[in-house]
């Protein structure tokens, strides 16, 4: 005859095992592999970074890196060395890439070199180190064989600046290349156009998250920054758990908008600690927005900043202060979507 105490310790062992083996003999379906970057121009980066993804052994890292450099290579406002400069009329440019194994590399205030996120993934893969700053960064971009390009604006920048100087006034603006700017031609805000004349979409921040074939996560964000900040400012784009955090077992977040305001949550590593937590990608993403505007609900009415998330599962999710930021997703062949993510503060 069983014993009690024998019977007891039988099912306290089974008990767990039972649930642990139906709990996974129920398939969980995966939506792999997966690409989602910040607004709607992450859609042709998506494309870029798809083409990788759909390779046999195409690696998310190869794939969010490749989206990076695309869009490095356009003139736009806010990604490369055609982006607005800063008050001193330089470009200064931060990016960093992070991949499955907690692998990281980062470059801030990088001038001259046209695709920064390569030199962060050389600091990634060559270097003991994860972040390189300023004239540091640059010389080991040069020293890695990166060309330096010359000290020119880009004639859509000159533009925003010499307006700019005019007032000297600098002022985050929410949602700045979603704005109509008062007796342009085309879209625009008054510092950044939306869409340039040969009708071409003007954008921010770039930051792409993947997930491949195989499962594996990684993401990169690449960025000129806030137009017009101080010489030297560093925002969240390049601050691994800030602008961009990928932890392999549980996803990857990234973002766009005012980057002190990201730094002080530490917000790309709150939202995957949140999914750790069981949280969706949106809730996630919500968290850390919430967290962001009751430091200062006052003051949150006046930047911007969206989140984006994906999990193992392949969900992913999106939240922002403001109404207006939207982002792409890609998983199949039909060139992707843009979804507006829930904000906040609602359409005004
Ligand atoms: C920064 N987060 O430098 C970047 C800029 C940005 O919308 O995303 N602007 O703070």
């Amino acid at each position: 005859m069983q014993s009690r105490r024998h019977f007891l310790r039988w099912s306290a062992l089974s008990l767990p095992l039972l649930s642990f083996s139906k709990a996974f003999s129920k398939k969980i379906a995966v939506t792999k592999p997966i690409v989602v970057s910040t607004w709607d121009s992450g859609l042709p980066v998506n494309a870029v970074a798809w083409k990788v993804l759909k390779q046999p052994n195409g690696r998310a890292l190869d794939a969010v890196e490749a989206g990076a450099r695309s869009i490095e290579d356009t003139i736009n406002c806010c990604v490369g060395l055609g982006g607005n400069p800063d008050r001193e009329g330089k470009v200064t440019l931060d990016a960093c890439i992070m991949d499955d194994k907690f692998n990281c590399g980062s470059v801030m205030a990088l001038q001259h070199i046209k695709h920064p996120i390569s030199v962060a993934r050389k600091v990634m893969e060559n270097t003991p180190h994860v972040q390189l700053v300023g004239d540091g960064a640059l010389q080991f971009a040069l020293e890695s064989g990166f060309q330096k390009e010359p000290d020119t604006l880009s004639a859509d920048a000159e533009k925003t600046y010499k307006e700019w100087l005019k007032k000297s006034e600098y002022k985050p603006v929410i949602n700045i290349e979603q704005q109509q700017g008062k007796g342009q031609k085309t879209k625009g805000g008054p510092f950044a156009p939306n869409f340039f004349d040969d009708g071409t979409p003007n954008h921010d921040t770039m930051g792409t998250i993947a997930m491949d074939a195989s499962g594996n996560l990684s993401g990169a964000c690449t960025t000129s920054g806030m137009a017009f900040k101080m010489h030297g400012r560093v925002g969240d784009s390049p601050i691994i758990g800030s602008g961009l955090y990928v932890d392999n077992e549980v996803g990857a977040a990234t973002g766009s908008g005012q980057g002190e305001e990201v730094i002080r949550v530490a917000g790309t590593h709150l939202i995957v600690e949140m999914m750790r937590m069981g949280k969706s990608p949106e809730e996630a993403c919500k968290i850390a927005v919430d967290r962001i505007v009751k430091i200062n609900p006052t003051k949150a009415k006046d930047f911007q900043v969206g989140f984006i998330a994906i999990n193992k599962q392949g969900e992913y999710g999106a939240y922002s202060i403001h109404h207006g930021f939207n982002f792409s997703v890609t998983h199949t062949d039909d060139g992707g979507k843009v979804y507006m993510a829930k904000s906040h503060f609602p359409k005004k």
